[in-house]
């Protein structure tokens, strides 16, 4: 059995996180496959939304603990090899990705797993899902990316409790922190999720990758820095083709067919 499902259905590539018995949690079998899935998000044109979720009743439990021997008289591990070869490039993939990616939260997401969540552009979560920073329980820091994106979104006081305390987050008091879109009950999950998805992926692609561009690029900028960047990127929006085909069908009162181009 595959760590990661892989389908691809009108512009969605969906991607299911495939290790239930244990909540998903990552080993480097499904780093690779998850670096492929991002890859062929990337390259093929006709992949305009990725839609990523987990199998059963967890999103994802972060780095499989069982991978590693820590009995006392083991060698000392270098966690960096890990995070600088696996994690690491997996989180700059997703952001650099000019294609948005959708996020069904469908169950537990804890450490690196809840900061791969928060990492996709578009959190839909179950209403029983949460969030859980559990690096601290092991003596850890929040990695891939958590210690960017928590004091960033919930701002400091908050990354500080979720860090420090590692309680679990509800779903809802992560949307009511602004970490994600929007919770939906656990049995529509995946149909608003998809919903959106599909939607993302009838829209103007190359304007949403700039879109990324510009949102993650505000948070190391200057005003005057990003209103560079804002007349760079719609220069380049005013270039493409989706522009010219959505002013069209403003003006003929008729719904949008993007190209993604
Ligand atoms: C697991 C795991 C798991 C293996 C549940 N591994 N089996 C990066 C670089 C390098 C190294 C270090 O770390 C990192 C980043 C990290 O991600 S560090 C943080 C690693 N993750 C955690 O510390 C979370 C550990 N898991 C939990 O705290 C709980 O399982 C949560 C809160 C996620 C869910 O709790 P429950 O709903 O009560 O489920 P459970 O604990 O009963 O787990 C279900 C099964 O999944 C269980 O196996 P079993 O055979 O007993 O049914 C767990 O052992 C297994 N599992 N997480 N990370």
């Amino acid at each position: 059995m595959s760590s990661i499902l892989v389908s691809q259905e009108a512009g969605v590539l969906s991607v299911t996180l495939n290790r239930p018995e244990k909540l998903n949690a990552f080993d480097p079998e499904m780093h690779k496959l998850l670096r492929q899935a991002l890859a062929q998000a990337r390259d093929d044109a006709a992949v305009r939304t990725m839609l990523l979720t987990g199998a059963g009743r967890g999103f994802c439990a972060g780095q499989d603990l069982s991978e590693r021997n820590v009995s006392a008289g083991a060698a000392p591990i270098d966690l960096s090899v890990s995070l600088g070869s696996n994690y690491n490039p997996l989180v700059r993939r997703m952001r650099e990705l000019p294609k948005p990616i959708v996020c069904a939260l469908n169950g537990v997401a804890a450490g690196a797993g809840a900061n791969i969540a928060l990492a996709c552009d578009l959190v839909i979560a179950a209403r029983s899902a949460s969030l859980v920073q559990s690096f601290s329980k092991l003596g850890l820091v929040p990695d891939s990316g958590g210690t960017w994106f928590l004091p960033r979104i919930a701002g400091s006081a908050r990354a500080m409790g979720l860090a420090l305390l590692g309680e679990k987050l509800s779903a809802e008091d992560a949307e009511r922190w602004g970490l994600i879109w929007k919770t939906v009950d656990d049995d529509k999950l995946l149909a608003e999720a998809g919903a959106i998805a599909r939607a993302l992926a009838s829209g103007p692609t190359k304007g949403y990758g700039l879109v990324k561009r510009a949102l993650y690029a505000s948070w190391g900028n200057s005003l005057d820095a990003q209103l560079d960047l804002e007349r760079d990127l719609q220069r380049e929006a005013g270039f493409s083709e989706d522009y010219r085909e959505g002013v069209a069908a403003f003006m003929q009162k008729r719904k949008p067919s993007y190209k993604g181009k």
